[in-house]
């Protein structure tokens, strides 16, 4: 299995990356964030707890999201790996990650980081504001609070990642297909050593 973290700040390009990402690789996409949404549209009580964090622009809670990505991983057996995307988002997360794919005999092979200027996200998630619907995206206030709260709780997954030597980072502003080759030779990498 090849198992990958796609990490960064809100709006650095995860979910964009990862559609393409997937699609070549043949890698099962775990979005906690399109998991959480797809909770909130079903108006399920997951959902509707999830909804009231999100809004606000804060993490929801460690204990929910890891309960979706255990089910996410039980469901999905004959996935040739998984690239995980918005997740995990704080330290909790990454050790609890860690041992799901330590009781199936696998682990993240890398994580790749990407890295954008603040002004560029916030630009970023504004304009996707105007047609997404998202009610996070709309508001600087809520975006900023994103922000805020990858700056306090998620850029720590970086450094627990680091002790094990498995960041790279990539500079995550330019075109998307400048940005999703520098992404292929890296994993290309990885997977030939
Ligand atoms: P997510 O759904 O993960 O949302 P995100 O971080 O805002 O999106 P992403 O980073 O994927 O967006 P992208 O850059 O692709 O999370 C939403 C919320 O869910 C969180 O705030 C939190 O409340 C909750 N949540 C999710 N996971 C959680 C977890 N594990 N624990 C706790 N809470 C969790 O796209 C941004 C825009 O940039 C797009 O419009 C795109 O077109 C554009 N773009 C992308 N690349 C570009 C480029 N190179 N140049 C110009 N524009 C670009």
């Amino acid at each position: 299995m090849f198992n990958l973290i796609l990490f960064g700040p809100p709006g650095s390009g995860k979910g964009t990356q990862s559609e393409r990402l997937i699609a070549k690789y043949g890698l099962k996409h775990l979005s906690t964030g399109d998991l959480l949404r797809s909770e909130i549209a079903g108006q399920t009580p997951l959902g509707l707890a999830a909804k009231s964090f999100m809004d606000k622009g804060q993490l929801v809670p460690d204990e929910v999201v890891i309960e979706m990505i255990s089910s996410a991983l039980d469901n999905n057996p004959q996935a040739r790996g998984f690239l995980f995307d918005g997740f995990p988002r704080t330290t909790a997360q990454a050790e609890s990650l860690d041992k799901l794919l330590n009781q199936k005999n696998t682990e993240i092979a890398v994580v790749l980081a990407l890295q954008v200027s603040k002004q560029e996200l916030i630009k970023r998630l504004l304009n996707r504001g105007l047609t997404s619907g998202r009610t996070d995206d709309i508001n600087e206030e809520v975006i900023g609070a994103r922000i805020e709260e990858y700056e306090r709780k998620t850029s720590a997954v970086a450094e627990h990642y680091q002790k094990y030597g498995k960041v790279l980072y990539i500079k995550g502003e330019g075109t998307i297909d400048k940005i999703f080759d520098a992404l292929c030779k890296e994993i290309d990498e990885k997977q030939l050593a």
